[in-house]
């Protein structure tokens, strides 16, 4: 049971949650030599101005749903981490638009990072676990995972490819209003790229659809649509608030419950349609 009417809680979505991409003003950034890797164009400028845009997530209930068609009918398509398109169009599309991608991935996994073709499309965008709101400085001196020489080399080999790194205020703001709506004390880690990727794309967006964050009826245990590995944590959540950030979007959610049930699929309004 949350606590506030879903429109109060997309007002104080758009107006607490500040989505803002890492600039060369910003703090330890503000030297030459990050001028050199940061993209020299605000995200908001490399994308213009988004209609219907879709966000997917990883689960395995993505199998055999056939929504391919579906999301690439979007203006934009938002993806997570290194979830494939190639061999699996039928049911989750081709068009990546933005990937969102945790810093695990760009350093525990860089060599693939660096090499994998699935990383090249679209715009990419990196976040990190900060401390709870931390300074942007104190998170430099301790991010969670160290990504910064693997992103500068990423630039390095792809100058072209806008690559933006998330400012990581953002992630505590949006589990502030996590924590005030939900019962229970949410243990302080941040929100998973899921939830992130959502918000991210209602600042672009008129409107967003997200396609099997709240499971639909092919439910599984299969924790990705693109591996055979089975863990329940993946749907459920383990170190992020997964099922709180699934109880806010299912109370926001301006579409059906049949849509969930059969497409896995929440429809969120841009923030520039909520009116407070
Ligand atoms: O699994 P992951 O997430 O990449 O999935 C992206 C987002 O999709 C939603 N999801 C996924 C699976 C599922 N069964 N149900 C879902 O709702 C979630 O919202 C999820 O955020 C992450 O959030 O960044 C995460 O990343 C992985 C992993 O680091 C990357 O895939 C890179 O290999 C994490 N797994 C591990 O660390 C083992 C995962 O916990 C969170």
């Amino acid at each position: 049971a949350a606590k506030l009417s879903p429109e109060k809680l997309l007002c104080q979505l758009r107006d607490r949650v500040n989505v803002t991409m890492i600039q060369g003003s910003d703090g330890p950034f503000d030297t030459s030599e990050w001028q050199q890797y940061l993209p020299g164009k605000s995200l908001n400028e490399t994308v213009g101005r988004l209609g219907r845009c879709a966000v997917v997530s990883s689960a395995g209930s993505l199998k055999s749903s056939h929504l391919g068609q579906e999301i690439d009918s979007h203006d934009a398509v938002l993806r997570f981490n290194g979830a494939p398109t190639k061999g699996f169009q039928e049911d989750v599309g081709q068009k990546t638009t933005i990937r969102l991608v945790n810093s695990q991935l760009v350093t525990v996994e860089e060599q693939q990072f660096l090499r994998e073709a699935l990383y090249n499309t679209g715009i990419l965008i990196v976040w990190d676990p900060a401390p709870y709101h931390a300074e942007i400085h104190e998170w430099y001196r301790k991010p969670d995972y160290n990504f910064f020489e693997s992103y500068k080399a990423y630039r390095s080999t792809h100058p072209e490819q806008p690559f933006y790194i998330l400012n990581p205020k953002m992630q505590w703001q949006l589990w502030d209003i996590l924590q005030e709506n939900s019962m229970e004390h949410i243990q302080p880690n941040p929100p998973s790229s899921g939830m992130l990727g959502i918000v991210i794309m209602m600042t672009l967006c008129d409107e967003v659809d997200v396609y099997e964050f709240l499971p639909s009826k092919r439910q599984t245990d299969i924790c990705h649509y693109y591996q055979k590995f089975h863990d329940r944590a993946c749907t459920m959540g383990a170190y992020h608030p997964l099922l709180f950030e699934k109880n806010l979007v299912k109370h926001i959610n301006q579409g059906t419950d049949e849509d969930i049930y059969t497409h896995g699929k929440v429809t969120l309004p841009g923030f520039r349609n909520v009116h407070c």
